[in-house]
């Protein structure tokens, strides 16, 4: 079995569910690259060292970019917040390692597409983390798209709504509320939620041609997580709606909040075709609706597929038919697709030029917020 040297940077939310997924991936999926938990990278040495001796990492950085030279090193992840996304990419791409990189890609086009570029002139594979088209539903969605059965789609409409920021003490910045500083994160829900959101669209219903957005920040200032006693404006966007014109003719609608007060996690999305629809809703993440517009019209309706048998896509890898898996299997299922690229010396998708194409519509969206002007999306 080949090992695949894996260089994680990062250590927080997503740090942890990437370590799992690589030392998850072979005990359920059988793939003769075995990754290999070589390097964990993070600025907090103790923090580091705990992290590494929990998860199972060999060794220890805190400079990024003795990872990303190291000669030991193939697969450069990228789990930091995303104003360190393009610098790390484009050091990794010299160094001409493989890169995976958590979502949004980048802080804006230009920077992505500079990754795009230096990581196609490396020649190696890249991947994007996307995780939501790995839910076994939601694969099920694009297999059914694919298979023509709705046929010409005329909407699409896609929501993903949190909570967590509703609470106007809850300070900005630091380790753990990065999200919520412009200089960290880029963008409020427009890179961290609907990016997530446009990814599914572009995959599911093909490219956005134009859009127009409205977005919002609720709470205009809020403490440093750092320094408590500093108040600062918020530049990020709490919430943002827009309309979509795709290529395909269809229209879309999207929207997203931190302010949806008891939704959690629900990232929504239902496609309408001229011979049915579907529709998906993380909070029910096993089940896809879907309504066959060509059944018999007396007991034609919606109906609830359970996306847990054993031919649904990834199921036959896990427990035994009507057993549920979450949200960390679809880590999993995304380094098991990038190993099966690998393997068979096949490209995988998302990579790094698909994250730019989402990136350039998030781009769109918060200049058309600015400007109160529709925008090229592509
Ligand atoms: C934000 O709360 C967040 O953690 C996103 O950053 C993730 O991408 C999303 O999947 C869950 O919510």
């Amino acid at each position: 079995m080949r090992s695949l040297k894996i260089g994680l940077i990062g250590t927080g939310f997503m740090g942890r569910t990437h370590s799992n997924a690589y030392a998850q991936v072979n005990k359920f999926f059988d793939h003769a690259i075995q990754p290999a938990l070589t390097a964990v990278c993070a600025t907090n040495a103790p923090k580091t060292a705990a992290f590494a001796a929990q998860w199972g990492w060999e060794s220890v950085e805190s400079d990024w970019r003795t990872l990303v030279n190291r000669p030991d090193i193939d697969v450069v992840d990228i789990c930091t917040p995303n104003n360190t996304h393009c610098a790390i990419a484009l050091a990794a791409a010299e160094a001409g390692k493989i890169i995976i990189c958590e979502k949004p890609l980048a802080m804006n086009a230009d920077e992505a597409r500079r990754m795009v570029e230096a990581a196609e002139h490396s020649g190696q594979p890249t991947m994007v983390s996307f995780n939501y088209r790995r839910i076994p539903a939601v694969t099920l969605a694009k297999q059914l798209v694919d298979e023509g059965r709705l046929g010409r789609i005329f909407h699409y409409r896609a929501k993903y709504l949190q909570d967590w920021t509703i609470n106007p003490n809850l300070p900005q910045g630091g380790n753990t509320l990065w999200r919520l500083d412009a200089q960290a994160a880029g963008s409020g829900v427009t890179g961290d939620l609907l990016a997530h959101s446009i990814d599914l669209a572009l995959w599911l219903a093909g490219p956005i041609a134009q859009v127009t957005a409205m977005t919002e920040t609720f709470i205009k200032e809020r403490r440093l997580q750092d320094d408590p006693d500093t108040v600062k404006p918020v530049a990020i966007d709490d919430a943002c709606a827009f309309l979509a014109r795709f290529a395909n003719g269809a229209l879309g609608t999207f929207e997203s909040t931190r302010y949806a007060c008891g939704r959690k996690n629900q990232n929504t999305f239902e496609i309408n075709g001229e011979k049915g629809s579907i529709a998906f809703d993380l909070e029910n993440a096993h089940q896809l609706e879907y309504y066959n517009h060509a059944d018999d019209g007396l007991v034609r309706g919606f109906r609830t597929i359970p996306v847990w048998d054993g031919n649904h896509p990834y199921m036959s890898h896990w427990w035994v038919p009507g057993c549920a898996i979450g949200y960390e299997h679809t880590f999993i299922h995304q380094v098991s697709d990038f190993l099966d690229g690998l393997e068979r010396g096949e490209k995988r998708v998302p990579d790094l030029r698909d994250g730019y194409a989402t990136q350039l519509v998030c781009d769109a969206v918060l200049a058309s917020a600015r400007t109160g002007m529709w925008q090229p999306a592509r």
